[in-house]
């Protein structure tokens, strides 16, 4: 048989052979629906409860009979309405941490809850947490320790691939819907691991999930780790990073316990609570500078979030909703000096932006008020379907004689919130001073943070 070939046909190959050779620009990456949708979220939050709650410890050894699991009150649904009402949308629960000690079932190992005495080795607190967070509306996600410091076979690569393998499964076939999976790299200096045989594992039962982790303990993940535990993301953060040569879509989730420097319960460590202003820095820090917040909650040893913590977490809540409950844009007269519809960027709805015309790499958006207003800070949020574009722009007030600047700033990304001196004024603007295509603005808000 003659395989008969045509000059595209050898073009086409040579192109899908060279590709990944090809120079990637920044800006043209786009984000999955997945992970467009996940930024949305903003605010998740990360619980660790185990053995390590009985042990007043951050790290077990694997060593710790499971028979010291017995929390008397345990209540899922009591965790996810503390972090409902700090904001959260997502919960990420802790099946397996470094320890080995499994809250599930796991037919792999008898390290898990099934040997506690815990609603007597019955119990599944897995599916507990994941049907409280259904029930309350909240995103489901897991961690799932690949550093295992009780299995036996973690010694050897091969065999300790096929028992996380199967945990994955186990995990991802029996709770419904995975919002994320954590990946921790911790413990895991030198192991290798075969992560193509577990995203696959991921993908047959869950695409849509994303997994988070570190850059450079996997490179191919969906979410990355902003480097340090502290919540704080760099003032200037983009979504896409590049991985020695490769570009990917990868926004930044910012994890950080509600009490200083751990992620467990301990006894008497009130102390370490986080204060609220201390919690609002970290939100704009974060969320602040478009990337992901993620706050690590701890039940005590009676599998209760305790008292101070869970008012803690709603003192948070209630000082964002108050301080960004009140847009003074919205009833301002805004006007886009490129043309377009200014209004989509004003109204407070995220699913309609305004877009400046093709082909326009600067644009000026001004708002003004019929008499002075005062104000403190800007919320923006760019548009981000088709990537990342803003990479300079300021914010002007109007002083009555020159535009006075009030922040100069470079990427906005999903969310950027600049906080400046109380000023008042009757006519505010953002100049986009650079941007690699059009530029599209899903919202622009302004706010008096100091207001009762
Ligand atoms: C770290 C772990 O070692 C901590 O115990 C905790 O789980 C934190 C979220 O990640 O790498």
């Amino acid at each position: 048989m003659t395989i008969r070939t045509s000059p595209f046909r050898v073009l086409g190959l040579i192109l899908l052979i060279a590709a990944p050779c090809f120079p990637q620009n920044f800006s043209d990456l786009k984000p999955s629906s997945q992970e467009v949708e996940w930024q949305d979220l903003e605010i998740g939050v990360l619980i660790h409860f185990g053995l390590n709650t009985f042990t007043d410890k951050e790290w077990g050894d694997g060593a710790v009979d499971p028979k010291v699991f017995n929390p008397a009150q345990l209540d899922p649904e009591q965790w996810v309405l503390a972090a409902k009402a700090a904001g959260a949308k997502y919960l990420i629960f802790v099946a397996k941490h470094h320890d080995g000690f499994c809250l599930f079932p796991s037919a792999r190992t008898k390290y898990s809850v099934a040997s506690s005495p815990w609603k007597n080795g019955k119990g599944d607190l897995v599916h507990d947490v994941a049907e409280a967070c259904r029930k309350h509306g909240l995103r489901f996600g897991i961690y799932l320790s690949p550093w295992d410091r009780h299995e036996p076979s973690y010694r050897i690569s091969v065999a300790y691939d096929r028992f996380y393998n199967n945990q994955l499964e186990e995990l991802v076939t029996r709770y419904g819907e995975i919002t994320e999976l954590w990946l921790d790299g911790a413990g895991s200096e030198g192991h290798v691991y075969n992560f193509e045989a577990y995203t696959r594992t991921l993908r047959t039962y869950q695409p849509n999930t994303l997994i988070f982790a570190d850059v450079g303990f996997l490179p191919w993940g969906d979410i990355r780790w902003v480097g340090n535990e502290d919540g704080v993301a760099p003032e200037e953060t983009w979504n896409v990073v590049d991985r020695l040569g490769t570009l990917r879509w990868r926004p930044a989730e910012c994890d950080t316990p509600l009490r200083e420097g751990h992620w467990f319960w301990h006894p008497n460590d009130e102390k370490n609570l986080k204060s609220l202003p201390k919690l609002l820095d970290i939100y704009h820090a974060s969320v602040g500078r478009g990337a992901q917040l993620v706050l690590g909650l701890a039940p005590d040893d009676r599998g209760l979030i305790p008292d101070a913590d869970v008012t803690r977490l709603r003192e948070f809540g209630e000082a964002v909703r108050r301080i960004y409950g009140h847009n003074l844009a919205r009833n301002a007269t805004v006007h886009a000096e490129q043309g377009g519809d200014a209004a989509r960027a004003f109204d407070g709805d995220t699913d309609t932006f305004w877009s400046a015309p093709p082909n326009t790499h600067s644009a000026t958006l001004e708002v003004s008020f019929p008499k002075p207003v005062r104000f403190d800070r800007a919320v923006l949020m760019e548009w981000l379907n088709a990537g990342q574009r803003i990479q300079k722009y300021d914010l002007q007030a109007w002083t009555g004689k020159e535009w006075q600047t009030l922040h100069a700033g470079s990427s906005i990304g999903h969310k950027k919130i600049d906080i400046f001196p109380p000023t008042t004024a009757t006519r505010l603007r953002l100049r986009i001073l650079s941007a690699t295509d059009s530029p599209s603005i899903r919202e622009f808000q302004i706010y008096d943070g100091t207001r009762p």
